[in-house]
């Protein structure tokens, strides 16, 4: 099926810049055929088989989990390699203290190496894809070459990929090149570099999410963050959700938590049984483009089409959506399986697993059965959430913005900003425990500011600049909070309920933007009274929840001197305006 005959079908003619690259990529990396990815249903039935047959896919349980997919990673190739990747701008001030960087030559010639001859013997996929809706004036377009089958499956259920994007890619001739391949699946011979002043990714030696789908991350928000910088928009690592209210009003908030802290089970909470009347449905769960529009307030659109999730901690209670979206067609990656071929994780209460991710046959003491960073991929259409206007070309207007992180101390359950400038502090100030999405130490403590440290492609110190700039645009500008959910009590037991309950707090948050509730005034900004929150048929005691709703004044002493050293290490790209917030900060809390 895949044979160099596709290289003279129209597509290429589509766009010559395409074909030309496609045709330098094939000179560098010696493919056996090439294959020009359509973005049709038989398509990717016929790559679906094509794994079946090698065994690098296994069908799961067709009664329980019809059509869903098995694919197992290689054991050390399972999470984003922070460490191994790289922006790579002329000036290394340009990339800046939040960064790995390297000499954009020097990279160009490294990858150069690596990907010599490395497609022989295998075939050359083109991928043109389009972020956003396809006919989206905000939408922006790519293409991934790549070697690898799952990640084509993969990029064609995460965007809206094939005919229709290199068709939009013809028309405006901008296009962001994405080289990938597998490679060896060697962490010695792995680099993710990303190339803003060229719109260009090279990816090597990694078949995992975040390093190889390179919509996803690499485009969509460090190359992405680049370019709205120039243009005058945000690309977020934020959810974007839709949230009815019992009079039938819909408002939208877009909340940025670091990788693993909740944003797609945010994005898709099922209200309690007790608020009722409310209800809840996904634009987005990881990733927001947000322009300012021309009515003053912010509109924000999802640039993917489907969900790449974290499976453990998914289960029926938690999150139904997501249960019940993960029972079909879904592509899952590192879980472990039943007896029956069912897959199982932790966090799941029936079924008990019989062989763990890799395949071995399970046992307790090797760890946990499916990888804690195994995820699930996903059609967005699949979710019972999922919101029709995921598809208006012009987005959704936002009326909050949400900053959190897991802390198990210090942070309280919500706070809200005083206002645009100084919520650009509280979001630079976010530190958060790390989580398995990364390779590291997981459970340490850093500085993520906006849930950006591993994705923006440039000075943190101009990124909070931009954001400054950008609301200094909006007339009517969304108000800002911060968020934890993950504060724990000295046995180490979370205080909060989270998943379902957090609803209680985005209702508070649109009650303040309706200005209609209450909340005290804080040193750090606005907190709710708990007359406040809407707290009827919750189970948590009022200990626990003076411990969630206080600012305890020697930790943030502790905490704003940290955040002063942070900021200060960007030196004279910090914005004055962020030193004056704290300062502020400082004098209020003294
Ligand atoms: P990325 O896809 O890595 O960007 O992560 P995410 O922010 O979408 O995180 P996700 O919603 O997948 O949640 C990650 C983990 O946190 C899962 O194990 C969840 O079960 C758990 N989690 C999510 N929300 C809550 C919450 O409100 N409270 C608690 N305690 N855990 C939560
Ligand atoms: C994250 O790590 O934040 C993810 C998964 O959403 S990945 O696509 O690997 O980045
Ligand atoms: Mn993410």
């Amino acid at each position: 099926m895949a044979t160099a005959a596709h290289m003279l079908t129209p597509l290429p003619r589509l766009s010559r810049t395409v074909a030309e690259w496609v045709e330098s990529v094939r000179e560098l990396t010696q493919p056996r055929a090439i294959q020009w990815c359509e973005g049709t249903e038989a398509e990717a039935r016929e790559l679906t088989a094509q794994l079946l047959k090698n065994g690098e896919l296994k069908a799961l349980n067709e009664q329980h989990f019809p059509g869903c997919h098995l694919a197992r990673s290689a054991p050390n190739d399972v999470a984003r390699v922070e460490h191994l990747t790289y922006i790579c701008t002329r000036s290394p001030e340009d990339a800046g203290p939040n960064n790995n960087w390297m000499d954009p030559q020097q990279a160009h010639a490294k990858l150069r190496e690596l990907f010599r001859g490395c497609m022989r013997e295998r075939t050359l996929y083109v991928i043109p894809y389009c972020m956003g809706p396809i006919d989206s004036p905000l939408s922006r377009c790519g293409v991934e070459i790549t070697d690898s089958p799952y990640v084509v499956l993969n990029m064609l259920i995460m965007t809206r990929a094939g005919r229709a994007a290199l068709e939009r890619i013809a028309q405006n001739g901008s296009f962001v090149r994405g080289l990938h391949s597998t490679g060896e699946l060697d962490p010695e011979r792995r680099f993710i570099m990303h190339f803003p002043e060229e719109l260009s990714i090279e990816s090597f030696g990694s078949g995992y999410g975040g390093n190889a789908l390179l919509g996803k991350k690499c485009h969509a928000l460090r190359i992405a963050s680049w370019q709205a910088r120039t243009e005058g928009w945000l690309a977020e690592h934020m959810l974007i959700v839709g949230l009815q209210n019992p009079s039938g009003e819909t408002h939208y908030v877009a909340c940025a938590f670091p990788s693993g802290c909740g944003k797609t089970n945010l994005a898709m909470l099922i209200p309690p049984g007790s608020l009722p009347g409310w209800r809840v449905f996904t634009v987005g769960d990881d990733i927001a483009w947000l322009h300012p529009g021309a009515d003053g307030r912010l509109w924000a659109i999802n640039p993917e089409a489907g969900l790449f999730g974290v499976v453990p901690g998914t289960n029926p209670d938690t999150n139904r959506n997501a249960y019940e979206m993960i029972r079909r067609d879904t592509l899952f990656t590192n879980v472990a399986l039943t007896a029956d071929n069912q897959p199982w994780w932790e966090g799941l209460t029936t079924g008990k697993p019989v062989l763990d991710w890799q395949g071995r046959r399970y046992d307790p003491a090797r760890g946990p059965a499916a990888h804690p960073n195994s995820r699930f991929t996903v059609s967005a259409r699949r979710n019972p959430a999922w919101s029709p206007h995921s598809e208006d070309a012009c987005g959704v207007p936002i009326s909050a913005l949400v900053f959190g992180g897991r802390r198990r101390e210090v942070a309280p359950l919500v706070y809200e900003a005083r206002d645009w400038q100084h919520g650009v502090l509280v979001g630079a100030s976010v530190a958060s425990e790390t989580t398995a999405a990364a390779v590291g130490q997981v459970g340490v403590t850093r500085r993520d500011p906006m849930a950006m440290k591993p994705f923006c492609g440039y000075n943190f110190g101009d990124y909070w600049q931009h954001w400054l700039s950008v609301g200094a645009r909006l007339a009517r500008p969304p108000r800002i909070y911060q968020v934890n959910w993950f504060r724990r009590d000295a046995q180490g037991k979370f205080l909060w309920p989270g998943y379902g309950e957090n609803l209680r707090v985005l209702a508070w948050m649109l009650g303040r933007c309706a200005g209609k509730a209450g909340a005290v005034e804080s040193a750090i900004g606005w907190l709710p009274g708990p007359q406040d929150l809407d707290l009827r048929g919750l189970n948590v005691g009022p200990e626990a929840l003076a411990a969630l709703l206080t600012v305890d004044p020697g930790l943030w002493r502790k905490e704003l001197a940290e955040i002063r050293e942070y900021l200060s290490s960007y030196g004279n790209r910090l914005p004055a305006a962020l030193l004056t917030e704290l300062k502020n900060t400082e004098q209020r809390l003294a």
